[in-house]
C-alpha cells in the first residue's frame, strides 16, 4: 500500500480502538462495573432468545461470556474499518455511525437493573475520543494524499507519508496506553470483589422470611430487599475498593482506650443478626429511599465499651475510607437495647461493595446521613459541638432520628381499577419505636383500620393491607401510621430538608364501572 487510499481503514480501526480503550479506562477509574462493551455484551445475551443462550453456554462452557465479547471485538473492528473508509469521503457518516454504537452502549446500560447516570460517562468520553482521533488521523492522511495528487515536483510524499504514521503510531500508543491503565485503575476493584467472594464468615447466615412478615398481593415491595434493589445513596464518585486483610478500624478521641480493629479481630467476635429497615433523609414522602435486610454484624456498644468513653462525650464522628464523615449520638451506639452493628453481612452475603465492603455501621431508628457509614474506617468519639459532618456542613439537621412514615403500594398512583372490592396495601416504619397501626382514608371520609402483616423486631417496616369497596368515579386514598408510643403520623407536610419529610402519602384512583 504505497498510496494513501488504503490507509483509510487503518485510521478506521486506530480511532475505533482509542474509543474503547478511553471508555474502558474511564469505566475502570470510575468503578463503573460494567465497561460499556461488556454492558452491550449482556444486552445481547439478554435479547438473545433463551435457547440459543443456553445453547451457546453448553458449547462454550464457561467461555461464553469471553467468546461473545471477543465476537464483539472481531464484528467493531469491521465497523470501525468500514466507518474509516467511509470517512475518505463522507465524515459525518462515520460520525454518525459511532453516534449510532453509543446508543446502543447507552440503551445496553440503562436497561440493567440499577441504572446510574455515571454510567453514562465512559460512553459519552468514548464517543468523544473517537470523533477526535478520526478527524486527526483523517487530517494526516489528507495531507498526503493531497501531496501524492498534486503535479507539483517541489513537494515531498515521503514527509507527510511520515507525519502519518507517526500520528498513527501515536494515537494508537494512546490507545495502548488507555487500555493498560483500565487494567492497573480497574485491579484494585477486581481484588477487592475477589476477596469477596472468597470469604466464608462464619456467623452469617442466611435471611429466612419471619413467619406472617410478609402478603402475597402483587405490586407490595417484599418483606426483604434484596441486595442488588436496595437503594443506593453516596458522595462516592468511585466506591472505594478495600480488601478485607488491608481494612482498619480506629477507635479514638475521648476514649480510655485507644483501639484499632482489624477485619479478623472483628469477625471473631460474636456475631448478631437481625432485620434492620435503613432510609434516607431524603426519601419523600411515598419514595422509594427505603429497604429492609438482614443484617449481620458485631455490635458496637460492646466495642464502644472497651473503649471506654470519657465523661462528656456524647457523639461519634465516623469517617468513611473515602473521607465522607457523619455525626451519630454515642448513646445511640451504646444503649443496650439498640442492635446497633458494624455490620459485615447483607442478607447473608458479605455487605456489596457497593453497600459499604467490608464494613459499614447499621444504628436501627436513625436515618443512613447520620449513622450508615459505609467503608467506615475511623470513629472519633467527640462532643456535637466540636464537630460538623458533611451533611450538616449542608444544612441538614445534626441528629437524624427516623420519621414515622408509611405509603401505599397497592394500587398505584393513577391506577384504574374496576368498581367494587379493590386490595390496598403497603409498608408503614417507625423504626425502634414500632408500628402500632396503619388506617387508610377514601375521598377524607372515616380512617379504616388496615390488617397488619407481622414483624420479628420493632426496626423493621411493616406490610399492612385493607379491602376497599369504591365506587365509580375518582378517588383519592390515603395513608397514616400509629407508632407503638400511641404517636399518630403528622398530616403536615413537610419537605426532606433539613431532617425528613412528613406528611400523609395520596394516591389518586380511578374507580370504573
Ligand atoms: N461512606 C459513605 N457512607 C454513607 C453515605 C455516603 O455518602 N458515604 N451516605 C449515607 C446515606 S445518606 C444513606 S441514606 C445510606 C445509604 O446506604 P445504602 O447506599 O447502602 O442504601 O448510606 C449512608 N452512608
Ligand atoms: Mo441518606
Amino acid at each position: 500500500m504505497s498510496t494513501s487510499r488504503g490507509w483509510w481503514w487503518l485510521v478506521g480501526v486506530i480511532a475505533g480502538a482509542v474509543g474503547l480503550a478511553v471508555s474502558y479506562a474511564t469505566a475502570a477509574l470510575l468503578h463503573v462495573r460494567e465497561s460499556p462493551v461488556v454492558a452491550v455484551a449482556e444486552g445481547v445475551t439478554a435479547l438473545t432468545p433463551g435457547p440459543v443462550v443456553k445453547w451457546a453456554i453448553r458449547e462454550l462452557e464457561q467461555d461464553d461470556k469471553k467468546a461473545l465479547v471477543v465476537g464483539m471485538l472481531a464484528i467493531l473492528t469491521l465497523v470501525f474499518a468500514l466507518l474509516g473508509r467511509v470517512a475518505r469521503r463522507r465524515w459525518w457518516v462515520a460520525v454518525a455511525g459511532y453516534v449510532v454504537l453509543a446508543g446502543v452502549a447507552v440503551i445496553a446500560v440503562l436497561t440493567k437493573p440499577t441504572p446510574s447516570l455515571i454510567d453514562l460517562v465512559p460512553i459519552v468520553v468514548g464517543l468523544l475520543c473517537w470523533i477526535v482521533a478520526l478527524a486527526v488521523l483523517a487530517e494526516w492522511l489528507r495531507r498526503w494524499e493531497l501531496v501524492e495528487e498534486s503535479e507539483d515536483p517541489a513537494v515531498e510524499p515521503m514527509h507527510t507519508r511520515r507525519h502519518f504514521f507517526v500520528a498513527v503510531a501515536a494515537t494508537a500508543g494512546f490507545a495502548a496506553f488507555g487500555g493498560l491503565l483500565g487494567r492497573i485503575a480497574g485491579s484494585a476493584r477486581r481484588r477487592a470483589e475477589e476477596s469477596r467472594r472468597l470469604l466464608r464468615l462464619e456467623g452469617v447466615t442466611a435471611p429466612e422470611v419471619p413467619d406472617g412478615a410478609e402478603f402475597d398481593i402483587d405490586g407490595l415491595s417484599p418483606w426483604q430487599t434484596p441486595n442488588e434493589d436496595f437503594y443506593l445513596i453516596d458522595t462516592a464518585y468511585i466506591k472505594p475498593a478495600i480488601d478485607p486483610a488491608g481494612w482498619e478500624l480506629r477507635i479514638h478521641g475521648m476514649v480510655d482506650r485507644e483501639i484499632t480493629l482489624s477485619y479478623s479481630d472483628l469477625v471473631a467476635r460474636e456475631i448478631t443478626e437481625d432485620w434492620i429497615t435503613l432510609n434516607c433523609v431524603s426519601n419523600s414522602v411515598g419514595g422509594d429511599l427505603i429497604g429492609n435486610a438482614w443484617w449481620s454484624g458485631v455490635r458496637l456498644a460492646a466495642i464502644l465499651a472497651e473503649a471506654g468513653p470519657q465523661q462528656g462525650a456524647d457523639a461519634v464522628l465516623q469517617t468513611s475510607e473515602d473521607g465522607w464523615t457523619c455525626g451519630t449520638p454515642l448513646a445511640a451506639l451504646m444503649e443496650d437495647d439498640r442492635n446497633a452493628l458494624l455490620a459485615i453481612g447483607m442478607n447473608g452475603e458479605p455487605l456489596p461493595i457497593e453497600h459499604g465492603f467490608p464494613v459499614r455501621t447499621i444504628v436501627p431508628g436513625l436515618y443512613g446521613y447520620v449513622s450508615a457509614t459505609k467503608w467506615v474506617v475511623d470513629m472519633e468519639v467527640t462532643r456535637f459541638s466540636d464537630i460538623e459532618a458533611y451533611w450538616t456542613q449542608k444544612g441538614w439537621a445534626e441528629q437524624g432520628p427516623v420519621k414515622m412514615s408509611s405509603k401505599i403500594e397497592v394500587p398505584h398512583d393513577g391506577d384504574e381499577v374496576p368498581a367494587g372490592e379493590v386490595v390496598c396495601a403497603g409498608v408503614a416504619w417507625a423504626q425502634h419505636t414500632g408500628i402500632a397501626g396503619v388506617e387508610v382514608q377514601v375521598d377524607g371520609g372515616a380512617w379504616e383500620r388496615a390488617e397488619l402483616a407481622g414483624v420479628p423486631n420493632d426496626d423493621t417496616w411493616v406490610q399492612w393491607r385493607i379491602m376497599l369497596d369504591v365506587e365509580e368515579g375518582d378517588h383519592q386514598l390515603r395513608v397514616r401510621a400509629t407508632d407503638k408510643d400511641g404517636e399518630v403520623q403528622t398530616g403536615v407536610a413537610r419537605d426532606v430538608l433539613p431532617d425528613g419529610a412528613t406528611g400523609w402519602h395520596t394516591i389518586d384512583l380511578s374507580v370504573k364501572a
